[in-house]
């Protein structure tokens, strides 16, 4: 048999998400460009799945998609073909947008590569209605089904106000490329079951979550402390970055990306608090079909949902007695403790020892009440906090630049942290982090000084990608120029030339002499690294860490 065409399999999947969603009717426009949506929903509406209308004016056909949706207080979709017939949409998009009636509109388009080539029936339908739409994509001719799903939860989302409490218009682009008739005819089977993926705002109270089974709590940055509450009311194991507020208490777990491989296959829940974006297994977890992904933001209209496959999105979360699940927790901390120790074993001073160094003073110094901010730089320096450093002390404040991970601006947000509070700024970089902003040492001659002190990781340039695709040894000749992008600045006089103290700290006594002097005005303590072996040295580790972890996981 031959196979089905792609425009067809995703015209189909477009038709079973919306309905998924709550979409119960349906007005078409006849087209050719649309005729993959035109045979998908035609076999919907004969199985029963929802009501298909059909006008020949876009106009017409919107405006009795308004109707529909206002008469039932729920999204409905107007679908049409390519070129003028999208701009026929516009006046019942406008009036949605004024009133707030979630009116889902499917365009048609061509593939990519066919838009401003004069192909026929063309035009520019990408942001055609102007701001009025409250959210818009454009799925290209490829798009897997997943990513249907994912992007049909959203507008839908978007279109009811479940999250921002604004319902209105929605704006699908959809491009399909030949061939448009489908290979062979599509059987329905029974409605698929109405998923109600995104809590509306409206229900405000929390989702009921038992205690105990194989949870787990992921909190990425902003998370804040109610993560870690979470963790311990349902006995879970929690997976917390540095700036999530939540590294804190008895269930987070160090090193928890080392565990990922061993652990994350027998996980069956995830809770998601704050935006994680630091570990590739932790994303690979998240992608995972199997676990149910809870994502819980009390806020935003947008949510943390990178691979597309949360089941719920909610305010907030109780916890409900539950089961017992058979030393699930236990399992994680003690492996986590294990992989903690073997990396621990690293000789002399590396980023991990740093990230250890610091944390332990900040530690220290917020025990003796004296809190200040610690401020971490994008690139290796969060992620070595993230593997290295233990729990912290609840109410630690730790601070990154999350939003973006940008490189830039580390010091001027230090300065500005250490200006808002008051208070002493500690800001752990790395080299390219500290150079890119060098300007942000610069304060005015009448301007207030700060006490900033500023840990700067010197391994000459970008060691990130070294742990990445592009440090593999094949592609060694590419390297250093255009992602190590080695420097040799002479700091110390960069320093001097500001008016910044200056030291070295070449070993780790060095760095705990820095690190215990107070931290009056403006200084840095300059780290010499060498990233030439980091790739292997890491690699070489993580594979000690991860022994560690699969002989605890075995003994116990
Ligand atoms: C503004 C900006 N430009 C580029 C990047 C891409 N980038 C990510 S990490 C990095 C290198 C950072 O080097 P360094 O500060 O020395 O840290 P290291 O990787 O050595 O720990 C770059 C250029 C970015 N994140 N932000
Ligand atoms: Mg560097």
């Amino acid at each position: 048999m031959t196979a089905e065409a792609p425009a067809a399999l995703l015209a189909r999947e477009l038709v079973s998400a919306l309905v998924r969603g709550g979409v119960r009717d349906v007005v078409l426009s006849p087209g050719s460009r649309s005729a993959p949506l035109a045979y998908a929903l035609l076999s919907a509406h004969d199985a029963g799945w929802l009501r298909l209308h059909v006008r020949v004016d876009e106009r017409v056909a919107a405006f009795v998609a308004l109707g529909l949706a206002r008469a039932e207080g729920a999204p409905a979709a107007v679908v049409t073909t390519s070129g003028t017939a999208v701009a026929n949409l516009h006046p019942a998009v406008l009036e949605a947008a004024h009133a707030g009636v979630p009116l889902v509109v499917v365009s048609a388009d061509r593939p990519h590569e066919l838009r401003r080539t004069g192909a026929n029936q063309t035009t520019e339908q990408v942001g055609i209605f102007a701001s009025a739409p409250r959210w818009d994509a454009d799925l290209p001719a490829d798009t897997p089904p997943r990513a249907v799903h994912q992007v049909v939860v959203r507008a839908l989302a978007a279109a009811t106000g479940a999250r921002s409490g604004d319902p209105g218009p929605v704006h699908l682009n959809v491009a399909f490329r030949d061939p448009l008739v489908p290979a062979h005819g599509w059987e329905p089977g029974p409605a698929p079951e109405p998923q109600r993926v995104v809590a509306p705002r409206s229900a405000g109270d929390a989702l009921d979550v038992p205690a105990g089974g194989r949870t787990v709590v992921v909190a990425g940055d902003g998370a804040g402390p109610v993560a870690a509450d979470l963790a311990e009311a349902g006995g879970w194991p929690l997976l917390a970055e540095p700036t999530s507020g939540a590294r804190t208490g008895p269930n987070a777990v160090p090193a928890y990306r080392l565990l990922l491989a061993e652990l994350g296959g027998e996980v069956e829940r995830v809770l998601v608090l704050g935006r994680p974006t630091l570990s590739r297994p932790v994303s690979a977890l998240l992608a995972r079909p199997e676990p149910e992904v809870v994502v819980v933001a009390p806020t935003g209209s947008v949510w943390p949902d990178v691979a597309g496959t949360a089941d719920r999105v909610v305010p907030a979360v109780r916890v409900v007695p539950g089961g017992d699940a058979a030393d699930w927790l236990g399992r994680w901390r003690r492996a986590g403790a294990a992989a903690r120790r073997a990396l621990a074993t690293g000789a002399g001073l590396d980023g991990l020892a740093v990230a250890r160094a610091v944390a332990a003073t900040a530690a220290r110094e917020h025990a003796a009440g004296r809190p200040g901010v610690t401020v971490l730089g994008s690139s290796m320096t969060v992620r070595d906090w993230d593997l290295a450093v233990p729990a912290l002390p609840r109410g630690l404040r730790l601070v990154a630049n999350r939003g973006l991970a940008g490189i830039d601006g580390t010091l001027s947000t230090a300065t500005g942290l250490a200006l808002g509070t008051g208070g002493p700024v500690r800001a752990v970089v790395g080299d390219l982090t500290f150079l890119h902003d060098a300007g942000g040492l610069l304060r005015g001659a009448l301007e207030e000084d700060v006490d900033l002190q500023v840990i700067l990781l010197n391994d000459r340039g970008g060691s990130i990608f070294a742990t990445l695709e592009h440090g593999a040894p094949e592609r060694a000749a590419s390297f250093e120029r255009v992602f190590g992008t080695p420097q040799d600045v002479d700091v110390a006089a960069l320093c001097a030339g500001y008016g910044v103290r200056h030291t070295t700290a070449a070993s780790p006594e060095e760095l705990e002499a820095a690190l215990a002097a107070p931290a009056r005005g403006r200084s840095v303590v300059e780290v010499p690294l060498d990233r030439a072996h980091l790739r292997t040295d890491r690699a070489a580790l993580a594979e000690r860490a991860v022994a560690a972890v699969r002989r605890t996981l075995t003994a116990t």
